[in-house]
């Protein structure tokens, strides 16, 4: 949460939720005004959906034809609440057509029907044609915040998440390079480039000094020039 990294197209990363989608149509806009091929993208949970914000900003997208993606990462539960006791129907995908724009249901957990859903969008966007939701139908193994499973949350959790472990798109996506003839060798030495990464970047995070706190108000308000 709180990433920003303009230089690399990283507008942020908003703890309200629902909040970035509509930073990702000003992205969209700005695009769109420059006349560059950039396509904006905002991630989001199915509970931001439920947000008015999100209504809002799929419509004006459509209307003005803007170059975004809009990816809704449905794993079937805000916090710890199902979809299906916030809405009547699993329909989340009708909202695209609700702003005029087309809406994709994807496997979220097939990382190559991921991949050709987004080129899809993709080319819409450069052509000029507007905006596309994707749906990814996905589930969550952890619980929303920290490593705990959620398994106290019930038995239906415990039955949705042996239906679900199985799915992993890593473990799929392995299973179908191999298949189609990369050497397990490459893999393995790829998943050690990965884990490294991540073991440097957390090492880093450790021991980086804490925030001062004069930095709090810093970027919050314009300094007036005397
Ligand atoms: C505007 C707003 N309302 C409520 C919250 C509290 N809240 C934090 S996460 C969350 C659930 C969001 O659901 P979803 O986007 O599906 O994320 P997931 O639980 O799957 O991680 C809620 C209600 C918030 N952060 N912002
Ligand atoms: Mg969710």
């Amino acid at each position: 949460m709180h990433l920003v990294d303009p230089p690399h197209g990283l507008y942020g990363t908003v703890p309200l939720v629902g909040a970035t989608i509509p930073l990702a149509v000003g992205a969209g806009l700005a695009s769109k005004l420059r006349h560059d091929p950039q396509v904006a993208v905002a991630f989001f949970g199915d509970g931001a959906v439920e947000e008015g914000h999100c209504h809002e900003s799929l419509n004006l997208a459509a209307l003005y034809r803007l170059p975004v993606i809009f990816v809704c990462e449905n794993n079937f539960y805000s916090t710890h609440m199902a979809l299906l006791e916030r809405r009547l129907k699993d329909n989340i995908v009708h909202t695209a057509d609700a702003a005029g724009m087309p809406g994709i249901r994807l496997d979220g957990n097939d990382v190559l029907a991921v991949f050709d859903g987004t080129m899809e969008a993709v080319t819409r966007a450069r052509s000029g044609e507007g905006p596309t939701l994707l749906e990814c139908r996905t589930y969550r193994w952890r619980g929303h915040v920290g490593p705990a499973s959620d398994i106290e949350v019930g038995e239906h959790r415990r039955r949705e998440l042996d239906e679900w472990l199985p799915k992993d798109p890593i473990t799929r996506l392995k299973g179908y390079l191999l298949e189609e003839g990369i050497a397990a060798q490459e893999l393995d030495a790829m998943e050690t480039v990965v884990r490294d990464e991540i073991e440097a970047a957390v090492a880093f995070a450790r021991a980086s000094p804490l925030p001062d706190e004069s930095d709090l108000f810093r970027h919050v308000y314009a300094s007036r020039k005397e």
